[in-house]
């Protein structure tokens, strides 16, 4: 799980293991660690802390990782673009994996996610969801797209 901090990473990790929402998650420290069974395929999850998903310390988290989830907050522009930097981070680290992405909090009224920016996901190989981790929207379908991918090898 990669992102920002506060979009939604450790929300969505434990809607989708758990299926249990909390308002009051507090700030984990470290690295946990989530698995859930999808279909045939264990999937373990990493979920990184901190203010920064790609410090140095967390991008070293990354080597060995079969794939990525890259989620931003859709109500925060600055974490839609910053997207594309950690994308390049974890590509120059492990390469090209496959991805998904969680356009978080697809509940909240404000979006802001323009049109440039769609155009931008649209020309990398990710499926693009709008999630929300509070209401479990496509949390589901986002992690299972994932492991399809995994399992077929397509990036
Ligand atoms: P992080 O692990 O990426 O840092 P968290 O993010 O999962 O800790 O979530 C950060 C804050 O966003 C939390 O609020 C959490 O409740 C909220 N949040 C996460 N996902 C959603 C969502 O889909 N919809 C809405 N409305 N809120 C969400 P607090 O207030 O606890 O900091
Ligand atoms: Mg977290």
């Amino acid at each position: 799980m990669v992102g920002d901090f506060s979009v939604g990473k450790t929300s969505l990790t434990q809607k989708f293991v758990n299926n249990v929402f909390s308002d009051k998650y507090l700030t984990t420290i470290g690295v946990k660690i989530d698995t859930a069974i999808v279909a045939d395929t264990k999937l373990i999850v990493w979920d990184v802390a901190g203010r920064d998903s790609l410090s140095p310390i967390n991008a070293s988290y990354l080597v060995g990782a079969a794939g990525v989830v890259l989620v931003c907050d859709g109500s925060r522009a600055s974490t839609v673009s910053d997207l594309l930097d950690i994308w390049n981070t974890v590509t120059e680290r492990i390469g090209v994996v496959p991805a998904v992405v969680a356009l978080n909090k697809a509940d909240l009224p404000e979006w802001n996610i323009s049109d440039e920016m769609y155009a931008a996901f649209d020309k990398q190989s990710w499926d693009v969801f709008p999630t929300s981790a509070k209401e479990g929207d496509n949390v589901k379908e986002m992690f299972e797209k994932l492991v399809n991918k995994l399992s077929s090898q397509v990036v």
